[in-house]
């Protein structure tokens, strides 16, 4: 079998989504480690001449270089089928299609929008925007799908829950900085939150709230550097 080889740190969100599914998959790969510090992020050749994103994570496999981390997350599982990260049938993948989909959309700017507002009055509006999103999810993701499994939909965990969980791992960030937590009714978030806690693959991902609260104290004070950063401040502005 060729080597699996993926471009990762441990502070990175995205990448954390790519690593638990290969821990999920039971598979065996090669970590290039690039630490974002300094003031150009020191991003190597060898990097930059991989992705048009320069982001993180990159896969590469038998030649082929993926990158986006949901999308490398579908490609892992049709690649290595078993155990499947998707549902079987059309329209469960098709709902988790949507829910990665508001992941990467409402859900993130959600979250980055309550780190990365600086005036007190644009921190209150996302505070309130995110509370609501968080709500929707509760409402129209797990309530309607999950059917009383502990997963998005349902027993089998799949790649939208992957999408979500290392953000809200993270909520410990907007916790300190921002003094927003989960809303006290999202009790199937909750509920979801601790089961994706208690998958292996999750634990060996996980990082403490000291670790993630320093790595976004960047973030909370306007001084982030790099592309998503940018990308994120476009989207909140
Ligand atoms: N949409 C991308 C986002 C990836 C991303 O933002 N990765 C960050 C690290 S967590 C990165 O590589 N940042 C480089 C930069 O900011 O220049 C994905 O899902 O893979």
């Amino acid at each position: 079998m060729s080597k699996l080889e993926l471009v990762t740190s441990d502070i990175c969100p995205f990448a954390q989504r790519t690593r638990i599914a290969l821990i999920e998959k039971g598979l065996e790969y090669d970590s290039l480690e690039i630490e974002f510090v300094g003031d150009s992020f020191n991003k190597p050749d060898w990097f930059l001449k991989l992705t048009p994103t320069a982001q993180m994570p990159v896969l590469k496999y038998a030649g082929d270089v993926i990158y986006e981390s949901d999308i490398v997350n579908e490609y892992i599982d049709e690649v290595f089928p078993e155990p499947a990260l998707m549902p079987k049938d059309p329209a469960g993948r098709a709902f988790a299609r949507n829910w990665i989909a508001y992941s990467n959309s409402k859900f993130l700017q959600g979250f980055y929008g309550v780190i990365m507002s600086l005036e007190t009055e644009r921190q209150e509006f996302y505070k309130a925007e995110f509370a609501d999103r968080l709500r929707y999810m509760e409402r129209e993701g797990l309530e309607k799908l999950s059917e009383g499994g502990p997963y998005w939909l349902g027993e089998q965990m799949t790649l939208a829950d992957l999408s979500f969980y290392p953000f809200i791992e993270r909520f410990c960030v907007l916790e300190h900085y921002r003094g927003f937590s989960m809303p006290d009714d999202c009790v199937r978030l909750k509920a979801w939150l601790e089961a994706m806690r208690e998958r292996p693959s999750v634990a060996a991902t996980l990082e403490s709230d000291e670790f993630h609260i320093d790595v976004y104290k960047n973030y909370a004070v306007g001084k982030q550097i790099g592309n998503t950063a940018k990308e994120w401040q476009k989207v909140i502005a």
